[in-house]
Parts: structure tokens; C-alpha cells; sequence
């Protein structure tokens, strides 16, 4: 699973990466966990069940601090969006191309209206927020339609050829997207589209399609400046999946839990001082402690968290060998905390652990009634399996 954080330049999107993935080293094995220069690790929190079973757990593939499991995820820092990168301006194709990888888009968006469309600083309140969700999925909208534009004829020809259907000539030209042969299909029907519709119509499909598959949370950051509150309440009812957020408030007090200055867990409501700080740095921390107070927390954790339980509908799921023990072949207690899709059911779970454990699935143990379950049971968030194979 990744998740892209894209938007214009000089939103905070690099604020929101780097906050994000800058994890103390009791959650992470690497304080800095950068992949590649723009690929990093977060972590989604969930509830772990060690509490609830009275079990010391040993996690490898996660952690858990204090019962909060927290279970990476990639993300990606998406250079800057300008407008008109869909015919090729800025780093145009390339940002539009890495958008499309990602499975969750997280649109950071200057709240305190602070940042022109084309991402140069103005005064703060003088532009509108809303134009940027517009712009961003103007842009995707019609990148999409390029590609089909480009194809069309090809397309066309080999319905009358080949008599392969429309949807099959657009699934091949889009699915590098990540979307199925279905999804295509769904949307044609949605849009009412032919091979001979208008270009608005293809468009329509386009904004369909995309709609569909590429789920998008709105990051309201900088949300720390004065003026930003009253911009998110006015406009927080005209998008879809808003979060007010403070990248730069986050990034702090990371850096300082990380320093030893602060005791603080990402997401929390508070912090503590706990080492010395210079009166500059306390006045500073005093200040985050007020977005703190005022937004429940700054935001970033609860995008991270909200993109991918409510956006991507995912679920925690504990596959264990030993379901009395709760342990994997090692002794490890909860080894492993894993993220299906909801609807997924104890087959899936068998394939996603390994290939060969789910060909050669007999069926699976759910650890707290004990029970036996069969391949098309439905699993739930927090469940702890045990899964039978055959040899
Ligand atoms: N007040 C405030 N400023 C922020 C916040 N996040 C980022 N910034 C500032 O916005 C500017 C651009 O940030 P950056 O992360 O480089 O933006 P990017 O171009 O979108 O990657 C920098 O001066 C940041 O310090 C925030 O939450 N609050
Ligand atoms: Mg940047």
C-alpha cells in the first residue's frame, strides 16, 4: 500500500512527509525511515490485543507502544502540481504518473489561503482553498482524458477489427492506473459512453473513473496561522473528507520527542517537557501546545489514519500459528499485524501471509471464540486468526 501526498508547491507537502515518517526510534528500527529521497514509512495506530489477553506481545512486522500497535505504510512526497501539468508544464507527466501508483492520494492544501495557485506565497486569506481542489482534480480529470485521447482511433479500429469491446480497449489503455476491467465497465455505464461521444462525455468518464479509484483525503494545513480556523470552517462542508492539520507543528514535536525535550506520541492531544529547552524552543512548544488544545491534535496522524481505514477501508488483522498462545512458529506473541481490505475474508488473509498457505488451506481458527471458521469467513478489524494448512 502507498499513499501519495501531492498538491502545489509550498503547501507543506515535504513538512507533511518528513512529520510523518520522522518516527522515534521506539516505534521505528530507523530513526529517519527515508527509503528512497521521497519514499518514507509511516504508521497507522490501531488497538493492539495484547492488552485485552493479558499477553506480553512481540511484534516483528510492527510495534506497540503502551497497546497502540503501529503498522507501516509507505508513503510518497510528490513533486509540486502546477496547473496545466496535464499537457506536460512543470514536471507535468511525471507528477501525474507518480499520483497514479499511489493508492490513497493525500491532497495537502494551504488552508490559510496563504499560497497562490501557482504555489508562490501571498498574503495570507487572499486565496481561496477551494480552487485548489478544483485545479487538482481539473488536472487529473483530464490527463486521463489525454491518454484516451491519444488512443481513441486505436481503440475504435480494433472494436471494428478484432470486435473487442470499449471497455476492453480503454481497460488496456488505462490500466496502468490500477483499476479493473469491471471498473472501467461500471464507469461507462455510469457516464453513458460510447465510442463516438463528445469529448465532455469522456471527460465525465474520466472524472468517474478516477473518483472511483483514487480515493483522496484533504490535508487543511497550516492550520497553526491565525486566520486559517475561520477559512477551514467556511469552506469544510464543500469538501469531501477534509482534515485541519499543522505539518510544521507535527515536524516539531517530533523533533523533539526525539531530542528528549518532549514526551510525545504522534497523534497525541499533549506533550510533556521532559528535558531542557531554551526559552525560545518552550515559547515555541507553548504556542503548538494552543493548535493542540483547539484541533484535539495536529491532524497529521488522523490524516494517515483516516486515509487508510475510511478511505482505503482497511482492517487489522493478527495472523497467529498457535492460537492458544497467540504465536507464530517462533514463540513470538502477536507477531504480526496485518492490513486487508474490509469484506476480506480468512482465505484471503491465507493467501496474503503466503502464497503456499493459501493454496493449501484447510481452514482457520478465530483465537477468541476458539472456533473453527471456513475460507469464506469474513474477517473483522482486530481479529486474531490461526490459519490450518495442509502439507
Ligand atoms: N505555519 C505553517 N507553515 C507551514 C506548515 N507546513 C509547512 N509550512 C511552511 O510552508 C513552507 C513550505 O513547506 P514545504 O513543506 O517545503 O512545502 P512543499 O513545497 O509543499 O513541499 C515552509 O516555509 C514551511 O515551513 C504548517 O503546518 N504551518
Ligand atoms: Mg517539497
Amino acid at each position: 500500500m502507498l499513499l501519495g501526498i501531492c498538491g502545489k508547491t509550498n503547501v507543506g507537502k515535504t513538512s507533511f512527509f518528513s512529520a510523518c515518517t520522522l518516527v522515534d526510534a521506539e516505534i521505528s528500527n530507523r530513526v529517519f525511515t527515508t527509503i528512497k529521497p521521497n519514499f518514507g514509512v509511516t504508521y497507522v495506530r490501531s488497538k493492539c490485543p495484547c492488552k485485552e489477553r493479558g499477553v506480553t506481545c512481540k511484534p516483528q512486522n510492527s510495534k506497540c507502544v503502551d497497546g497502540v500497535r503501529y503498522i507501516p505504510v509507505k508513503v510518497v512526497d510528490i513533486a509540486g502540481l502546477v496547473p496545466d501539468a496535464y499537457k506536460g508544464r512543470g514536471l507535468g507527466n511525471m507528477f501525474l504518473t507518480d499520483i497514479m501508483t499511489a493508492d490513497a492520494l493525500v491532497h495537502i492544501v494551504d488552508i490559510s489561503g496563504g499560497t497562490d495557485i501557482n504555489g508562490n506565497p501571498c498574503p495570507v486569506g487572499t486565496h481561496n482553498p477551494l480552487d485548489d481542489i478544483e485545479f487538482f482534480r481539473r488536472e487529473i480529470d483530464y490527463w486521463v482524458l489525454g491518454i484516451i485521447k491519444k488512443n481513441i482511433d486505436h481503440i475504435s479500429k480494433r472494436m471494428i477489427v478484432n470486435k473487442e469491446k470499449l471497455s476492453e480497449g480503454l481497460y488496456k489503455q488505462l490500466s496502468g492506473l490500477g483499476v479493473s476491467t469491471e471498473h472501467v465497465e461500471r464507469c461507462i455505464e455510469k457516464s453513458g459512453l460510447d465510442v463516438n461521444s463528445p469529448e465532455e462525455k469522456f471527460l465525465e468518464f474520466s472524472r468517474t473513473l478516477m473518483e472511483d479509484s483514487k480515493p483522496v483525503i484533504t490535508a487543511g494545513n497550516k492550520i497553526d496561522i491565525p486566520q486559517a480556523e475561520e477559512i477551514f470552517n467556511a469552506v469544510k462542508d464543500k469538501i469531501k473528507d477534509i482534515i485541519p492539520c499543522s505539518a510544521d507543528s507535527e515536524l516539531a514535536l517530533r523533533k523533539a520527542a526525539e531530542k528528549g525535550i518532549i514526551s510525545y506520541m504522534p497523534g497525541g492531544g499533549d506533550f510533556e517537557i521532559r528535558g531542557n529547552a531554551t526559552e525560545k524552543q518552550l515559547a515555541a512548544l507553548e504556542s503548538i501546545r494552543n493548535v493542540l488544545k483547539n484541533f484535539g491534535s495536529t491532524g497529521v496522524q488522523k490524516i494517515i489514519d483516516t486515509a487508510v481505514f475510511s478511505l482505503l477501508e482497511m482492517i487489522v488483522v493478527y495472523p497467529v500459528e498457535n492460537e492458544h498462545k497467540l504465536t507464530d512458529k517462533k514463540g513470538n506473541v502477536l507477531p504480526d499485524a496485518m492490513l486487508v481490505k474490509r469484506g476480506s475474508t480468512a482465505l484471503d488473509l491465507a493467501f496474503k501471509v503466503h502464497e503456499d498457505i493459501g493454496k493449501r488451506f484447510i481452514s482457520a481458527v478465530d483465537a477468541r471464540s476458539g472456533k473453527s471458521v471456513a475460507a469464506n469467513h469474513i474477517l473483522k478489524d482486530g481479529d486474531i486468526i490461526s490459519i490450518k494448512a495442509g502439507r
